[in-house]
């Protein structure tokens, strides 16, 4: 059994590979492209798509570490079922969810918007939850998977810190789970947004969970 620590905040996350998943959140065309949903609500998508390399840099030490991948995708039913009217018809997008966008149609399963940026692309074996709402765990398998497997430690990524990323790691939180957050792989579309989020989720002792930057995780598995 190998137990690593890695220097975090608000303090050292100490976490067994082999019980560890790392869940990267919605690295979807549709939120890091212009043409996406993300820009349809008025957002620029630049400082997401700025963050890929350093996510497909943790990917591939967690691969080659042997540490379960789990990607995540935001996304409808072509019918729209798992769309809660709340949801499309809210505030005044340039295209609402089902609309037909320059990406097929917009935060539709199976359109070319949903799926995962070609530079981080899950692997055969590597497991995808589409998930209906921001929250990973909410109308999906995930607890069941990661139950399955042993699972006690998660690490994230992905967009958008506060809104996706961020109610997952509660609701993982909630769930028992230790979560790491890593900084320079997580991004949101307002700057002051992110460093909050990062903020309130390690106060008072780690309440939501730890974060750290790509840097220091990648030492946790180089150190003899
Ligand atoms: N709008 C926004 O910041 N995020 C989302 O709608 N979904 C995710 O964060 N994936």
């Amino acid at each position: 059994m190998t137990t690593l620590s890695i220097d975090a905040l608000p303090f050292a996350f100490t976490f067994e590979p082999a019980k560890t998943a790392l869940v990267i959140i919605d690295m979807q065309r549709d939120f890091v492209e212009a043409g996406g949903f993300g820009a349809s609500l008025g957002n620029d998508v630049t400082r997401l798509t700025a963050i890929i390399p350093a996510v497909a840099e943790l990917l591939a030490v967690c691969r080659k570490a042997g540490i379960i991948v789990i990607h995540t995708r935001e996304g409808h039913k072509p019918d729209l079922s798992d769309c809660p009217p709340a949801k499309r018809l809210r505030g005044a997008p340039s295209l609402r969810i089902g609309d037909p966008g320059p990406m097929g149609r917009v935060l539709i399963t199976g359109e070319p918007g949903n799926d995962i940026v070609p530079q981080l692309a899950p692997k055969p074996g590597e497991l995808v939850i589409d998930k209906p709402g921001k929250g990973a765990f909410y109308a999906t398998p995930l607890e069941q998977v990661l139950r399955a497997r042993g699972i006690t430690h998660l690490v994230f990524a992905g967009v958008t810190t506060e809104v996706c990323v961020q109610t997952t790691m509660r609701e993982a939180n909630d769930r028992g789970y230790d979560c790491l957050l890593i900084e320079e792989a997580t991004e949101s579309y307002f700057p002051e947004f992110k460093s909050a989020t990062l903020e309130m989720l390690r106060a008072q002792g780690a309440i939501v969970g730890w974060t750290t930057h790509l840097a220091d995780f990648e030492r946790a598995f180089t150190q003899p």
